[in-house]
Order: structure tokens, then sequence, then C-alpha cells
């Protein structure tokens, strides 16, 4: 029997050689606070490496949570009716767009339901969506990420030539048979296709996995492996938050442990690669932890007052302000890491 020892895993890491499946497991299981800090910190090295001080902070537009999908994880699924919807103009998004980049973030990341009117066969509808990044891009001269769910490669192409730099397609989970369970009806090769496809038109990609679902450490790890195999320039983890009048509501909600584990292994696997901090599952008070265990960017900053929400945490932090780049820096600073610059950034994402 081969016995696995932590200062060996963390040679390894530090030094770029390649962890066995059983290594990655031992982290991804670890719950002793002491051998936990180690991997933070070796999580940490890796970072600054790569990274330095600097960190870099997305603005989310949540632009419309109509959707034609039923996602059982998903406060917004389509038969969910305890949810408020709405579907900001073209106009109102690139507005909201313009304050948060004078607020100082350096991404837009442009999300939705699967909204139909956006969606369907129809080029007027198509053409609203494009309008969308266009006008968004105009008026902040930003990289913009889009997160609309599945769309047919044409559009993806279109969206692409509208401005939109970043794809996020989350897969949350690579394992077909949960898939099913949570991406109800939907298909996974399709879901999957579509990302290899956005690489070839020289798009960025994001790739993420959700976890307290169902899912086994060895379901993590096979995850883990397929997002090496994507090459995705980002990517992410987020724990389910159980949301109201959805089928998974009932469940035990997970505690996040498992996602900070997650995170200081991805920046071990992929150490020169962007892995959000997103303030979608905690709030501000869940930033520090995920920084800590290595993450480098600080995703779903919601200027307030503005009638957005947020995905798995629809309110919380958002009305008061925390969710702005004013509201994390209190945050950022005790993790000893500041703001990158706009031009490190796109540095960044032209290498
Ligand atoms: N509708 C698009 C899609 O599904 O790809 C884009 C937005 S979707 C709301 C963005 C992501 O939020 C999902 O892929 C999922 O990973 C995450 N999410 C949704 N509901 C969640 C929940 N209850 N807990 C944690 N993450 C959640
Ligand atoms: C986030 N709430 O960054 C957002 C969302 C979609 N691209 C991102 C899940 O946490
Ligand atoms: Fe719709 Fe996206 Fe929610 Fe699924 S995760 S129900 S596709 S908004």
């Amino acid at each position: 029997m081969v016995t696995i020892n932590l200062e060996a895993i963390i040679d390894k890491a530090l030094n770029r050689n390649t962890l066995s499946k059983e290594e990655i497991k031992f982290l991804l299981k670890l719950s002793d606070p002491l051998m936990k800090e180690k991997v933070f910190l070796t999580a940490r090295e890796l970072r600054n490496r790569y990274f330095q001080d600097r960190v870099f902070l997305y603005g989310f537009i949540y632009f419309s949570t109509y959707c034609r999908n039923d996602c059982s994880f998903c406060y917004y699924r389509k038969s969910n009716n305890l949810c408020r919807r709405y579907r900001k103009t073209a106009a109102e998004v690139a507005d909201i767009a313009r304050a948060l980049a004078e607020s100082g973030v350096y991404l837009i990341d442009l999300t939705m339901g699967e909204d139909p009117l956006y969606l369907s066969d129809s080029t007027e509808g198509q053409e609203k969506l494009l309008e969308i990044v266009r006008m968004v891009k105009e008026s902040t001269g930003l990289p913009v990420m889009i997160s609309p769910g599945v769309v047919a490669a044409g559009m993806l192409k279109k969206l692409k030539e509208a401005g939109a730099d970043w794809y996020a397609c989350y897969q949350e989970t690579h394992n077909r048979r949960l898939y099913k369970k949570l991406r109800l009806n939907q298909s996974y090769n399709e879901r999957w296709a579509i990302k290899v496809y956005a690489k070839t038109i020289g798009m960025l990609v994001e790739e993420g996995l959700l976890v307290g679902v169902g899912d086994s450490i060895d379901d993590i790890v096979n995850s883990l492996m397929e997002m090496k195999s994507l090459g995705a320039e980002q990517v992410r983890t987020m724990t389910f938050v159980p949301q109201q009048g959805t089928p998974l509501y009932g469940i035990d909600a997970p505690g996040d442990a498992l996602e900070l584990n997650i995170i200081a292994v991805m920046r071990i696997l992929f150490p020169d690669r962007l892995i959000p901090a997103s303030l979608d599952v905690k709030g501000i008070f869940g930033l520090k932890e995920r920084l800590d265990a290595g993450a480098n960017v600080v995703t779903s900053l919601i200027p307030p007052e503005r009638g957005l929400v947020g995905v798995s945490q629809s309110t919380l932090d958002i009305s008061e302000g925390h969710r702005t780049v004013k509201g994390i820096m209190p945050a950022l600073q005790s993790c000893g890491l500041k703001p990158a610059t706009l031009a490190e950034y796109t540095k960044w994402i032209k290498e």
C-alpha cells in the first residue's frame, strides 16, 4: 500500500509535478485545520507566483431572469412561481455597466436565464441580445463575459463579434447521471460541445462545478480532469445554496468547507488560471476565506438600487452596498491583496 504524505504532495505542487488522483482526493478530503492551512498556504504561494498580490474584479449583471429551463437547483427555473422576474432594456444594462466600470471593475458579466425572447429562432429576439452586448462594449470598453446558457454556434459567433470576450457556461458536474438530475431535460453533450466550439473561435471560456448536490469526491476529481481537458481559462466551484420553491429545497444545505478545499486544489492544478471567489454563496462574509484558499477573482459584484439580483443569493448584501468595489476593499486588505489594473487584466487575457 502506498502511504500518502502531505509534505510530499505540497512539494510536488510547488514544483509543478503532476499529482495522482489519490493525492488529489486526499487534499479534497482534508478536514484537519492545520493540514488544510498548509494546503491553503501552498495555494496562496502559487497564486503569488503567477499573479503577485493582484486580484481581478468582475461586475455582475443578471439582466433577464426569465428562463425556459427547469434546473432542479435554481431559483429561476421556469416552474418556480416564487421568484420575481424582470428583463432589463439594453439602455438600462448599458447604464448599469457604465456605472460598474466607473466603480472600478474590469469585466462585465452579462448573465441571463435561458430567456426564450433572446434564444428562440427569431432574428428579432437574437438581434436584441446582440444589441445589449454591443451597447455594453461601447459604453464601457471593458472585457465582456456572457452567461446566456446554451446558444447555437452561429449565435455564439455573433455574440463574439458583438464584443463578448468570454463565454461562461457551467456543466455543474461531469457525472452524466447526476447531470440529468440537475439540468433536467438538457443535453450534456450539447452543453459541453458549445464550450469546445467557443475555444475554437478564440473565446475565453469559464467552466464550473456545483458542489453539495449529491456529488462524490470521485465526481469532483473527474470534473477537475475534464476541466483540464477543456483548457478553460477560468475555473470555478460554488456550493449549492438551497432555493425556496425548487425540488432540491429540502436537502440539507451543505457547508462550504469542500468548496474551499476545491478552490485550493484548483489553484494547485491550474496555478496560472483565474479562479473566482464568488460573493454569491455567503456574500461579503465568505470572501476572505475564498481568497485565502487561493482564489484570484472576485465575482458577483452587484450595484445597489438598480433592481438587480444575484443567482444563488438573490438579495444577500446587495442593497447594503457590500457587493461593490468599495464594499470588498477591507476584505482584500485583510488578505494582503489589491485590485489589479485594467492593463494587467487585459494583458492576462491576451496572453
Ligand atoms: N442561465 C445560464 C446557465 O444556466 O448557464 C446562466 C446563469 S446560471 C443562473 C449561472 C450558474 O449559477 C449556474 O450554472 C449554477 O452553477 C449557479 N447556480 C444556480 N443556482 C444555484 C444555487 N442554488 N446554488 C449554487 N449555485 C447556483
Ligand atoms: C457569480 N452569481 O459570479 C454569479 C454567476 C455567472 N457567470 C456567474 C454564478 O457568482
Ligand atoms: Fe435557467 Fe440557468 Fe437557472 Fe438553469 S441555472 S434554471 S438555465 S437560469
